[in-house]
């Protein structure tokens, strides 16, 4: 990054309508880095543009970043434009990073669709382009790479218009010079050439032969610009062929934008000039909403109790979201919040709750602590401002409690909000530091990336004594690993996830414990007779006392069913806990002096390995209920799929758009790596759910190679 002075001097705005949250969303590689790279460069924040290719972004300053050559996390980015603060939220394409695309969306007032010229857009890019119709998200579609051969400008509209449906429409027509290079962008609202072959920006007149051009694609553009005016006349004076100044225009595509029913496309050419990006500065300064017209969240008091609607007003009292908690070890802990009413200082106590992740082993909060600085953030610099209004996207240091969808909000009036949908992570795997002396140090590091991370959560197995990172992807782990490596310096090397499987009897049998030992010194003596017997599924360990005549005596019956109790979860020789076996003791002997509470601990074991010596036995795997959401063409691929995993198919059903919620139920050993190999089945764009549900018998080929491998 190369800074200029301005990079130093914080942007401000005096109010929450000169403020502009505009979020960049898109396919992995379609240029959104380079878009905000190039909107700095022309808003005078940095002297040049960076690079991806020489790792010299704004917003891609992560060393993981840089050596991937991709964004693997939500970066802001601000600048000043026209008297505007405009704060960019550049976020990973990468479906892995999905989290931070969602955290980027909910602080955003206004969606870039950032596509490629040359790729086009895929199937995932359009489903979020759906979740922003569902909300009213404001949005405009940059076409990127004009530069590169083989892209088409009006093809990529025509492709944007079949994927996003109506309302897609350019603003701007590109033009090329002889060479094919684009030359400049033609207004069609303004009828203005812009004009980029001297190096810099240029206004002239359109050539008389560019006249039809303009004339055949401005009356479409008009007439979705003034759809939604004020002036219900206007639409009419129109069609009958009234000449609308450019203002009115302008000021009715803003109304058109913000109500979500028109969304003007412009064409860029990044490298190496920046072509187009001052359009994209003027449409986001004059034609995206400012926050004053975002709906806000709901709040309520921190026991979930009703609260007065919050209004973007800087008076108001505060609530802010936590969208990115960073830590860095020289600099500490930094959040980026988006400011949704009232004014956030600097070095001031603040309330944080945050009450809705304890299912990803997040702990509750509900603290009030001290923040330190805060910043107008642009990628890695943290340039303070005297404070964070409604309605902005800024940076507060030092909050060590505080977490991705915590609530910050006044002490004195504390308030809680319910985050946006986080993605669950579905993908476990195993990791473990390859230096044993390095175990503290990766459940340290590992504690604090998942405290920033809510994507990942972390299971430490006590059954398999395994330390699990459920993770969104293979992309996701290798970041993970790479901050572990990088940040706290451990080594770390993943390994297949063990599943903890158990055991049953599948026949009755009896068996007898004799626990005897009675030479030299103070003897062992206690013998027990038992039988076992299969229960159904989920019925676990059940005891039966049918001891009669003092056989064994009263008070060692409990010592039986504690020996029991500790070989049950033990194991057998395969060493997974037994379960659904009802166990009578029926019969056994005691010895006046040498019985005793552990003699009879050691015979319950021993009986238990005695009838299963004498019984059929099988192994049981765990199985998980699933639910996958896909579009309709993959129902046939999914089911056949599904049966390859063993899995059993309880539901299929329609639930509209084009889209089918299959249901089954699957052994959680073929999901392991379901994540993966459901997105490459489906180009992305399934979602799924899975919840455990109980153990079912293990096939016998298949149990007889789990005890080989083991
Ligand atoms: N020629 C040309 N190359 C571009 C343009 N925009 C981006 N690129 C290149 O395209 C590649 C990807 O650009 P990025 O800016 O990293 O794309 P991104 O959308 O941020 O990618 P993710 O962060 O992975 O989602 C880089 O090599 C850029 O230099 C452009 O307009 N013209
Ligand atoms: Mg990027």
């Amino acid at each position: 990054m190369a800074e200029s002075k301005a990079a130093t001097s914080a942007p401000v705005a005096d109010t929450p309508d000169k403020i502009r949250n505009v979020v960049l969303v898109g396919p992995a590689g379609s240029g959104k880095t380079t878009l905000v790279e190039a909107l700095l460069a022309t808003a005078g924040v940095i002297d040049r543009m960076g690079s991806i290719e020489a790792g010299t972004t704004t917003t891609d300053y992560e060393d993981v970043e840089k050596r991937q050559k991709r964004s693997v996390s939500l970066t802001v980015a601000s600048l000043e434009f026209d008297g505007h603060k405009i704060n960019l939220l550049d976020t990973p394409g990468y479906a892995d990073f999905v989290g931070d695309l969602r955290a980027g969306l909910r602080a955003a007032d206004a969606a870039l669709f950032v596509v490629s010229a040359s790729e086009g857009v895929d199937e995932s890019t359009r489903l979020v382009w759906e979740e922003c119709s569902a909300v009213g998200m404001p949005r405009a579609v940059v076409i990127t790479n004009l530069d590169r051969e083989r892209s088409d400008f009006d093809a990529m509209v025509a492709i944007a218009q079949r994927m996003f449906g109506d309302g897609v429409l350019p603003l701007y027509l590109p033009m090329a010079a002889d060479d094919g290079s684009p030359a400049g962008l033609m207004g069609l609202l303004t009828q203005t050439v812009f004009d980029y072959s001297s190096g810099t920006r240029a206004s002239r007149q359109p050539d008389d032969e560019h006249l039809p051009l303009i004339e055949e694609s401005r009356s479409g553009l008009i007439e979705g610009v003034i759809t939604e005016s004020e002036d219900e006349t206007l639409m009419d004076r129109f069609l009958s062929g009234e000449d609308i100044d450019v203002d009115t225009l302008i000021s009715d595509l803003e109304t058109a934008v913000a109500r979500g029913t028109f969304y003007p496309v412009l064409g860029t050419a990044l490298q190496p000039t920046g072509f187009g990006s001052r359009e994209v500065l003027e449409l986001i300064a004059y034609g995206f909403p400012s926050p004053l017209e975002h709906p806000l969240p709901t709040v309520t008091s921190v026991d979930g109790d009703p609260t007065e609607p919050l209004l973007c007003d800087p008076q108001g009292p505060l609530a802010a979201e936590v969208v990115k908690t960073a830590s860095d070890p020289y600099v500490g802990r930094m959040s980026v919040v988006r400011v949704f009413s009232g004014t956030l200082s600097p070095d001031t106590v603040l309330h944080v709750s945050g009450h809705f992740l304890t299912d990803r082993g997040h702990q509750e909060h509900d603290i009030d602590e001290r923040g330190g600085a805060v910043s107008a953030p642009l990628g890695k610099l943290m340039r303070p401002i005297s404070s964070g209004m409604a309605g902005d996207v800024v940076a507060v240091a030092k909050l060590a409690h505080a977490e991705t969808g915590d609530t910050l909000s006044d002490k004195t009036s504390p308030l809680l909000m319910e985050p946006w949908a986080m993605p669950d992570p579905l993908l476990p795997m195993a990791v473990k530091a390859v230096s044993q002396a390095d175990d503290d140090k990766l459940s340290e590091g590992l504690g604090r990336l998942a405290a920033e991370d809510p994507t990942l959560r972390l299971d430490n197995n006590a059954e398999t004594g395994q330390m699990v990172l459920w993770c969104l992807g293979e992309a996701h782990l290798a970041v993970v690993l790479e901050r572990l490596r990088s940040r706290y310096g451990v080594n770390v090397e993943s390994e297949p996830v063990r599943i903890a499987l158990r055991e049953t009897f599948t026949t009755s049998a009896t068996g007898k414990g004799r626990h005897v030992k009675q030479s030299g010194g103070h003897g062992q003596f206690a013998v027990c007779d038992i039988e076992v017997e299969p229960l159904p599924a989920g019925s676990g360990f059940e005891f039966v006392d049918k001891v009669v005549g003092g056989s064994v005596p009263r008070q060692f019956i409990p010592s039986v069913e504690k020996g029991l109790v500790q070989q049950f979860a033990r194991g057998l020789d395969s060493g997974y806990p037994l379960v659904d076996l009802r166990v009578t003791l029926f019969d056994g002997k005691a010895h006046s002096v040498d019985s005793s509470d552990m003699a009879f601990q050691h015979a319950g074991g021993l009986a238990l390995r005695d009838a299963a010596a004498n019984a059929k036995r099988s192994l049981l795997e765990p199985y998980a209920a699933v639910t996958i959401l896909i579009t309709d063409e993959y129902v046939g691929a999914i089911m056949s799929d599904l049966s390859g995993r063993r899995g059993r198919v309880t539901g299929s059903e329609s639930v509209g758009g084009g889209r089918t919620k299959i249901t089954a139920e699957v052994p959680e050993l073929e999901l392991s790596r379901y994540p993966i190999e459901l997105r490459s089945l489906t180009h992305g764009t399934a979602t799924f759910t899975r919840e455990f549900i109980g153990y079912e018998p293990m096939p016998a080929q298949l149990a007889a190679r789990q005890l080989h491998t083991q």
